[in-house]
């Protein structure tokens, strides 16, 4: 990757959407009348938003002119045969279902393959993911590598599975009782950090020995083939094109949400050879989504997504896309402010276990630190810690914690400059150095699946 100085981004601006900086004042009430829940602010009280890079993206002119391409027939519209051309092409799967957005897709998948007590494996599973396996009686298993956890160890390839964890459940639990493994490229949990080929490649042969079924959530597929390409022998001289080929050749098949490496504001689908797979997929796709042509979106939607998805795994874009990320990340630490590093593929992550020491998970600490962003500069961030990934036990009563306390500060795709960046450095540099008369949030409602979305918080 060149350095972010020799270079500008590799597009110019057609059209632009002004924001605004609410006053401080403004910001208090806001964030009061929110539940110091970032998911309650409306847009228009947000300055710059960091929320996620999820269906966020600026499409480019020709996926604006492709809207006006749509051919909006209920039953076979040309947009989706572009849409499976693109996929046979891109992922080498025969066989689309286009979803209303990821966890449309992951909704089929589980649905036709998870039964109670099977435990679904992974890299890390991302929250939907885990919901949806839940919801079917399942057990989703992450087994990242042990430095996948440890956000200041530096490794290339911090979302890799731990093989010989995955060893280990097979022998223990046996191919009955897994129905798929679950690869999720890049890592959202974990600070958007890929997985290795050589990784995937072993993982595959293990299931395959095994008999088990290995998909890939292909959400950020391309940035995941830039970082093999950058950092993992032998992948230099190839294109993203082929990396991602390669990458899909080790799986049965794909769930995606379109809303990140698509490039669309809206989308998904799932993918595979497997025609029996598809066929039975398909009846839960008719029923939960729409026909098998349509899958919830419209003709015009499918059209985007066929044209994002050959223009993501341009690798210029990926230079710049992932460059700003790095940019960022570059700045926090220059400001002491402890990251996940290397930083990964799609936003900053910051460790507030580190960041805040004198707080416990029970307070919420990341909760409180996105709270205290907004204040600081109208800056959204998303708490991905006890809210996001805790839970309540159902039969004790008691907090259950994840490993990571982190906030994530997750960059749209084409939408803010570098000057944005800075802003949002200045803005958690001037949290750092209050830090100490941070409190922590005390949880006042919560939902009993995917709770973060609509808990409500009083600060402490
Ligand atoms: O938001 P959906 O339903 O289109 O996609 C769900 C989903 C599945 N897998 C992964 C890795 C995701 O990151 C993901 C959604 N991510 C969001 C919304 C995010 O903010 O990261």
């Amino acid at each position: 990757m060149r350095a972010r100085s020799e270079y500008a981004e590799p597009y110019r601006i057609k059209v632009v959407e002004p924001i605004r900086l609410p006053s401080r004042a403004r910001r208090e009430e806001v964030l009061r009348e929110a539940g110091y829940n970032v998911f309650n602010i409306p847009s228009q009280e947000v300055y710059i938003d960091l929320l996620t890079d999820s269906g966020t993206s600026a499409m480019s002119d020709n996926q604006w002119a492709g809207l006006m391409m749509g051919d909006e027939a209920y039953a076979g519209s040309r947009n989706f045969f572009h849409l499976q051309e693109t996929v046979r092409e891109l992922f080498g799967f025969r066989y689309v279902l286009p979803t209303h957005q990821g966890r449309g897709a992951e909704n089929i998948l589980t649905t036709t393959l998870v039964k109670p007590g099977d435990r679904v494996l992974g890299n890390m599973h991302f929250d939907t993911t885990e919901g949806h396996i839940r919801l079917k009686g399942g057990e989703p298993v992450n087994l990242v590598i042990r430095e996948g956890y440890e956000t200041a160890t530096r490794h290339p390839f911090k979302g890799n599975i731990d093989t010989e964890r995955l060893l280990g459940e097979i022998r223990r639990y046996g191919r009955e009782r897994i129905p798929f493994i679950n690869i999720t490229v890049t890592c959202n949990s974990n600070g958007g950090q890929p997985v290795s080929m050589a990784n995937i490649r072993e993982v595959s042969r293990i299931a395959r020995e095994h008999g088990i079924r290995v998909f890939f959530d292909a959400a950020r597929f391309a940035e995941n083939a830039y970082f093999i390409k950058e950092r993992e022998e032998g992948y230099a001289h190839k294109t993203i094109a082929e990396i991602s080929r390669e990458m899909f050749s080790y799986a049965d098949g794909c769930t995606m949400s379109a809303k990140k490496d698509a490039l669309v504001n809206i989308g998904g689908l799932f993918a595979t050879n497997d025609e029996d797979l598809y066929r039975k997929a398909g009846q839960w796709g008719i029923v939960y989504e729409g026909f098998l042509t349509y899958g919830g979106l419209a003709g015009r939607d499918l059209e985007a997504m066929a044209r994002g998805l050959r223009e993501v795994i341009d690798e210029t874009y990926l230079e710049d896309r992932i460059g700003q990320v790095a940019y960022l990340g570059s700045r926090l630490i220059e400001e002491g402010i402890p990251i996940i590093e290397p930083t990964g593929g799609h936003g900053v992550y910051v460790d507030v276990k580190r960041f805040l020491p004198h707080l416990p998970q029970s307070v919420f600490p990341a909760q409180a630190v996105i709270c205290e962003l907004y204040l600081e500069a109208g800056v959204r961030a998303v708490e991905l810690g006890a809210a996001a990934f805790g839970r309540t036990d159902e039969k004790t009563g008691e907090q259950i914690f994840p490993k990571l306390e982190l906030v994530r500060l997750a960059i749209p795709r084409r939408v803010y400059t570098d000057r944005h960046m800075d802003v949002v450095a200045r803005a958690l540099a001037a949290v750092a150095k209050r830090k100490d008369r941070i409190r922590g949030m005390k949880l006042v409602y919560e939902a009993p699946v995917l709770r973060h979305f609509t808990a409500r918080f009083e600060p402490l």
